[in-house]
């Protein structure tokens, strides 16, 4: 029975990689067809691979959202270009190249070199299509790149609006091995609860404060209540790094973090399907994005 199963069943990872801000996790939120991972104009907005778990009767797509490729100068980033790297050399079955028309083509110069390296095999995706000026453009585009790298399908996308994914998806499939599911049935994410309320909070931080502010910022939750009915409440923490970017994130007479708090509240009820009401306090964690021991302590890096 094992074989005949492992026949008819396709089931593998498709990796998305790009720059920062090149649109994956607006993808993979298509490909999910629920906001899974935080999506904001701001660049590095990811900070972990999210998987989101596409199946129907006979296969099991495990998309993979990363980190846009970065220089590392922290070690958070260096953490973030590990998940990227990881995915792309370990765990694919298959990668999805997300372009950007909007950035520079030079930027995309180790990334490339990075992508040439692989052995599985490689699409290219144009996102933003809303954005590019004409056709000439796209044709420059891939002329370019296809020079450098060997794609096996190229698609032209709008994540935003959802134009050209269901396309993509099918596609994908053709390039999943045979093998057994890798998660059960029904299942749409590895990560609990938790985790994407942290993520929520912080994707609205992305989208309210500017600067440093988002970069700077750890979300924890210290208490989840689930058994308390209409009571039922969450408690978080926003860690920052510096004393000065305590009354920011509070805002004159607290006005910011009651937006901030109302926003991500929203969010959170949605995603979950429940109502919680949301609580939130600042603390400062001097340099937390260069510390192993708060790096392990907030799961960037595990043991
Ligand atoms: N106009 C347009 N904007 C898009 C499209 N896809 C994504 N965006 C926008 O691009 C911005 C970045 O999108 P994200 O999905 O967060 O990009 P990302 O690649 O995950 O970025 P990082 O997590 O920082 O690596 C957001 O403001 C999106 O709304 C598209 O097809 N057209
Ligand atoms: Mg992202």
């Amino acid at each position: 029975m094992q074989e005949k199963t492992e026949l008819n069943f396709k089931s593998g990872f498709a990796v998305m990689a790009g720059l920062a801000n090149a649109g994956k996790s607006t993808l993979l939120n298509q490909f999910a067809g629920v906001a899974l991972s935080p999506v904001s104009h701001k660049p590095q907005t990811t900070r972990q691979n999210i998987l989101a778990i596409s199946e129907g009767d006979n296969y099991q797509i495990v998309f993979v959202d990363t980190p846009g490729f970065l220089h590392a100068e922290y070690k958070l980033q260096q953490i973030m270009l590990n998940s990227l790297n990881q995915a792309i050399s370990e765990d694919a079955d298959l990668v999805i190249f997300v372009y950007d028309p909007t950035a520079p083509m030079a930027r995309y110069i180790p990334l490339i070199k990075k992508l040439k390296d692989l052995y599985c095999p490689l699409l290219l995706v144009i996102n933003k299509i809303d954005l590019i000026k004409d056709k000439e453009e796209t044709e420059r585009i891939v002329k370019t790149l296809s020079a450098e790298l060997k794609f096996k399908d190229i698609f032209y996308v709008n994540a935003k609006k959802g134009e050209g994914v269901k396309e993509l998806q099918r596609a994908v499939l053709n390039y999943i091995p045979f093998g057994p599911a890798y998660f059960p049935k029904g299942q749409l994410t590895d990560r609990w609860e938790r985790f994407y309320i942290a993520e929520f909070v912080r994707e609205q931080i992305f989208l309210q404060y500017g600067q440093e502010i988002p970069y700077s910022t750890f979300v924890e939750v210290e208490k989840f209540t689930e058994d308390l009915g209409d009571k039922n409440y969450i408690s978080a923490i926003i860690h920052v790094e510096r004393e000065g970017q305590k009354p920011i994130i509070i805002g004159k007479g607290g006005s910011a973090i009651a937006k901030l708090r109302q926003a991500a509240q929203k969010r959170i009820n949605d995603f979950l399907g429940l109502k919680y009401r949301l609580e939130l306090r600042v603390a400062v964690t001097p340099q937390w994005r260069q510390s192993v021991k708060y790096l392990k302590k907030f799961g960037y890096i595990n043991d």
